[in-house]
């Protein structure tokens, strides 16, 4: 007899659900008498598709909803992609687990007329499908010659769209193709020389109370240590920049013995300027090590580039 319940809030897009059953999956096998129920719903960034994601600009596009189910205590948990997390979450709630991270870097998926190419190859005037302000200007700065269209809608959507001959490639996140099964699509991983992944990507994050400490102890078995240091230095570079969702940050992180190495970016939208910096410390205070970043790139000019954007998008 189960005598241990847990209520997942999550999206229902294909990938979100993929994410949840693990996650569910993994906690009935390491807790035998744990029954998990899933409710899945749309949130505003699943409803408004017509949109540039950067032009809603709404942190919390993809949670808000989820989040109002715990504080109404209809949900315990929310499994989120933690890049769609916000850095700051409302009063009450807390990331109370990061999972063991899949591979953060983003990959390039063409259609059949470009296989013969890579990034680098790719014929001046190609057509490139991203809404990510931050792969839009990472590779503007790199390829200047490429041509930049917004895309929008779930990774399976996109794939047909690329694959009807809207686009010549797109950039999609290599964790979220893996995730559904489209590995096979990946033509080329996108080297970090040329684009840094976002905050927490490829990492899935778990809200919950803050107060319910039951929850937590459950919860706290899928943590995985390694990518928690690293993720929680990115998500403080990213909460010292005072970026949202959408902005053009980036980052690297790895950790070696007890020390961890962060790279981040920012860049201006028109790909011209890039800022890029690194920072180092102890893997005892991560949170120290973003902070630093982000005011060597403040110092740097980045303060300037976002607040443009901000303006922009207003
Ligand atoms: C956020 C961004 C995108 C998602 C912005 C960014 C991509 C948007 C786009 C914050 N969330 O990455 O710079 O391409 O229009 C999203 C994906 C995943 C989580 C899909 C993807 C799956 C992978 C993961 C959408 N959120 O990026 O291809 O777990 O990181």
């Amino acid at each position: 007899m189960k005598n241990q319940t847990l209520r997942i809030a999550t999206r229902r897009s294909k990938l979100a659900m993929v994410q949840t059953l693990w996650v569910k999956e993994q906690l009935e096998t390491k807790i035998p008498n744990l029954e998990v129920s899933v409710e899945a719903m749309a949130t505003q960034g699943d409803k408004i598709l017509d949109v540039a994601l950067a032009k809603i600009g709404d942190k919390g596009l993809f949670t808000k909803e989820l989040e109002a189910q715990m504080l109404l205590n209809k949900a315990d948990i929310a499994v989120h992609s933690l890049k769609d997390l916000p850095t700051n979450l409302p009063e009450g709630l807390m990331l109370g687990c990061i999972t063991e991270r899949e591979d953060p870097s983003d990959a390039l998926v063409v259609n059949k007329q470009n296989e013969k190419y890579t990034l680098e190859t790719l014929p001046a005037g190609s057509v490139v499908g991203t809404s990510s302000l931050r792969r839009l200007a990472q590779l503007k700065f790199n390829f200047p010659e490429l041509i930049f269209k917004d895309i929008r809608g779930n990774v399976i959507t996109r794939l047909e769209k690329l694959d009807s001959g809207d686009f010549d490639c797109i950039i999609l996140a290599a964790a979220g193709l893996k995730r559904l099964g489209f590995e096979a699509r990946i033509h080329q991983i996108i080297p970090k020389q040329i684009s840094l992944h976002a905050v927490g990507q490829g990492a899935l994050g778990i809200e919950c109370k803050s107060d319910n400490q039951d929850v937590l102890n459950i919860i706290n078995v899928l943590n995985d240590e390694t990518t928690s240091k690293r993720c929680l230095a990115e998500r403080s570079f990213l909460r010292e920049l005072e970026g949202g969702c959408q902005v053009p940050i980036g980052v690297n992180s790895e950790v070696e013995g007890d020390l961890i190495y962060l790279t981040g970016m920012v860049a201006s939208l028109d790909g011209k300027t890039l800022i890029k910096d690194e920072s180092s410390g102890t893997l005892d205070d991560p949170e120290k090590v973003g902070k630093e970043l982000a005011k060597k790139l403040k110092a740097k000019g980045a303060d300037k580039i976002l607040s443009e954007i901000f303006e922009q998008f207003r």
